[in-house]
Order: C-alpha cells, then structure tokens, then sequence
C-alpha cells in the first residue's frame, strides 16, 4: 500500500459502471433506524443508559446516552428516521437513576403516556420506569430530540440525538429533503455538534451531584456525532468505539449535490466553516427557507460558515466543480504544451475539442469548464523538498496518482481532493487543548466513479 505509484485508471471504470448500475438508489450516508411499520404506526424502543465515550486524547468519560432498544448506551442517541405522515410512538425505558425524559422540538401534538409527570413532559421514573410518546410527523426534514428532565445537566450528559423525516412527496428516482426540487441531493451527511466539560462527568461518576454547579462550565472537547477529530473518521460502528457509533466523513463527486444535516446539539453556538466552497443554506429548523411552497427554496442563502446556534437545524447544500481555482483540476495539460500527470492519459480519456490529443474529459468529469486546460500556476517542488500526509495522493490533479517515496500516503486510494471542515471557533478544534482535533473532520472530492462510503475511506491496521 505504501508504495504508491502509477496506477490505471481502468478499476475507476468498473467502479463507474458498477455505480452506474446502483444509480438511482437512495443514496443514504447516515445510518438510522427504521422499525418496520405497523398499521397502528412506528414503534421505537429506546433505553437511557449508562457508559463510556473514548477521546483521541486518551479520555475516557462517563456518560447518560439513548439506546436501541437493549443495545449499548450511544453517543448521541440513536438517528431515528420516519417519513412524513406517519405516526410514531417511542417507548422509552428508564436505566438510570434519575428520572428521564424526551422531548421532540419542532413535533407537532406530542402526547406523552405513563410515567410522572415532569416540567416538559412526562418523565420516566429511575430503575426500569417506562414512558410512551407519540405524534405525526407532518413535515419533513432535519430534527433532534433530547431530554426534557434537567435539561441542562441531561444534554451535557449526552441525552440527544438527531431525527430525519423523509418528504412525502418526492419522485421515486430521487432523493430531496423536503418536498421541492430545490432540496434534491446526491449524498447526506449529518453533523450533530456537541460539547463537554469533563469535570462534570467525573464529578457525575462519583455521585457528587452537590459539587456540579452548571455555571462553572467550561467545556474542552467538542464533537461531530459524537466522535472528536480524528475518531470522525473511523468507521461507522468501528469496534474501537463502541458507544460512539456515527462516523463523519462526507465524501462527494464533483457536481453531485452533498446535503449537510447541521445540528447543534449542545450548549454553544458552533459556527461550522466548510472549505471548498459555499454551501446553499436552504432550510432551517425543518423548514424550507422559502416564501411560498411552489416557489421552493426560494429564500436560501449562501455562505462559506453555518452557524447552528444550539437546538437549531440548518440544511445546506454542497457543491464542488473547481469553480474559481483558475486552474485545471483534472491536470489536462496535453493540450497546453505541457508533460501528462499521473498515468494521463488512460483508457477513460477522450479529445474532448477534437484536437487530435487526449484531454481525459469526460461526461461526468463535474469540471466547471471555465478553467478547462489552465496549467497549475505554479511549479510543482520535486518530491525531495516535500513534506507528505497520509492523504496526499502524489498529485495535485483530480483522479491523478502521483509517485510517492516509500511510507507515504494511503489514506487517498483514488486521487480524491480533501479540504478541511471545522468549527470557526477555532478554540473547538483542539481535544482537551491539543491541536488538531475536536469539531473537524476532512470532506472529500473523490473523482467520478470513485466509491463512496465504506471502508476503503480509511484503511485500518495497515
Ligand atoms: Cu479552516
């Protein structure tokens, strides 16, 4: 693997035609769960628990979480998903010992069923109490739900989780957000941002509820669906987390349409910067950001930074094509009077002006056009005065794979293009003030027929 050189890109093309034939498939990159439906509706069985969370800086904190039924307390709570229009009711059983609730902002007529009854709604008792709540889900898109029962110290804890509405009212052949076009997506990611305060778990752990004051917060790691950088990146259901078991690592082709499920789930406001380009900010709150619903997403914003103020949902919408570089992202220099990069040219390239000489061009490149053949802007520095990363894949270019001294890279299998994407509270990106790590992962632009999801994204023991 480490010997990273030439390589054909005839395996891309089978990779084309085998997502080719899987086109058109819901293209779900956020891992749920989906009881089958009843007449009577959807029937959840969530616990709270107890257990540990890992950090990449060696912690190990105690935590309340949501469960999956008799499953493992995680870190958030299940992503529960339902479409719209169908009636829900989530059994909710009590493990720990303090009363515990659940509440569903932005759900309509939520009416609660046995237990006491609490401030928000009804609470189950500690040591197996059992609490019911039901609604219709009347609109679609991105929730969160968490604890109604000493919400300030409840969250903290790590009592929430993300709901996702699917629209009601989508062509079979796609995949939107809510019910117009404007919300169509290729891939959807969630980002469910939180943060903690170590000392109130320790102090949570040994029992001294009298020494938690929860004006003395002051929180040091900061998450993305509940794993801090690098662990985002690991996996979904990797064993070496077992009570965090969402990944974040969002992955598109250019020009395909990456839908960004924001949620702030803590405590703080968490402006998130995605590098790479703006994002199309077209919902908030689970609702589209529109005037009038024939008009769709008529009221969207662009902007390079969402800030998910806490118990916010944003919705956005990503798109790469190289647009603005001022150079050519694919490396198509044969027209330019330049040397081919990488094994260009290869069996996928086409003369696309019809000049007599391949310029690897191809129908589904994604390329924004304007920079077409522009040679990179500056000279490439031999390999010797460089410095590697595990994802650098040898080249600059789109697709390319470059040659790269023994030990080096990996972690990019198919030329994709990484850009980080972070908290712009740049004090959130740290694991208990070591840099780099907390509300950050790497979102990449993998070339055209490259797979998406998976392990391949990030090789393991090797
Ligand atoms: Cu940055």
């Amino acid at each position: 693997m480490n010997t990273v050189s030439i390589r054909t890109r005839t395996y891309l093309l089978l990779a084309a035609l085998i997502a080719c034939i899987l086109a058109n498939a819901a293209q779900a990159m956020i891992m749920t769960i989906r009881p089958a439906a009843t007449p009577g509706g959807l029937e959840f069985n969530l616990s709270a628990k107890q257990g540990y969370i890992l950090t990449p800086d060696g912690g190990a904190y105690y935590m309340w979480g949501y469960a999956n039924g008799d499953g493992l307390m995680q870190y958030p709570g299940p992503t529960l998903e339902f479409n719209q229009g169908e009636t829900v009711t989530i059994h909710l059983t009590n493990q720990l010992d303090v009363p515990v609730s659940m509440v569903f902002p932005g759900q309509l007529n939520v009416t609660a069923g046995g237990g006491t009854a609490g401030v928000l709604t009804n609470e189950a008792a500690p040591a197996g109490g059992m609490v019911s709540y039901t609604f219709t889900a009347t609109h679609a898109g991105t929730y969160h739900y968490h604890s109604g029962t000493n919400p300030e110290l409840q969250i903290e804890m790590g009592l929430f989780g993300a709901i996702i509405v699917r629209p009601d009212n989508q062509p079979a052949e796609e995949t939107w957000a809510y019910n117009h076009v404007d919300s169509q997506y290729d891939y959807e990611y969630l980002f469910l941002m939180s943060e903690m305060d170590p000392t109130i778990h320790e102090k949570a752990e040994c029992g001294m509820w009298d020494q938690i004051d929860m004006n003395e917060y002051w929180p040091v790691l900061w998450f993305i669906n509940g794993r801090c950088a690098p662990d985002v990146m690991l996996p979904d259901n990797t064993p070496l987390l077992p009570h965090q078991p969402y990944s974040c690592r969002p992955q598109v082709h250019p020009n395909e349409r990456m839908l960004m499920r924001l949620i702030g789930g803590g405590r703080d406001l968490h402006p998130f910067h995605h590098h790479g380009n703006n994002a199309l900010q077209i919902a908030r709150d689970g609702r589209l950001l529109s005037s009038s619903p024939a008009l769709g997403a008529n009221l969207a914003v662009s902007d390079f930074t969402q800030a998910a103020a806490p118990g916010m949902t944003l919705d956005c919408i990503f798109t790469w094509t190289g647009k603005g570089l001022g150079w050519d992202v694919y490396g198509h220099e044969q027209d330019i009077d330049n040397e081919p990069t990488g094994d260009f040219p290869g069996p996928g390239d086409v003369d696309h002006n019809e000049n007599g000489s391949v310029d690897n061009v191809d129908p589904v490149a994604g390329e924004d056009m304007e920079d077409h053949g522009k040679p990179f802007p500056v000279q490439l520095p031999d390999n010797k005065a460089l410095a590697f990363g595990a994802t650098y894949s040898g080249s600059p270019f789109l697709g390319a794979m470059g040659d790269l001294p023994p030990g080096e890279g990996g972690m990019n299998m198919f030329g994709g293009m990484m850009f980080m994407w972070h908290s712009h509270n740049e004090k959130e990106m740290v694991n208990y003030d070591i840099f780099p790590g907390g509300l950050m992962t790497m979102m990449f632009v993998e070339p055209p027929g490259a797979p998406i999801g998976g392990a391949h994204t990030m090789p393991m023991g090797q």
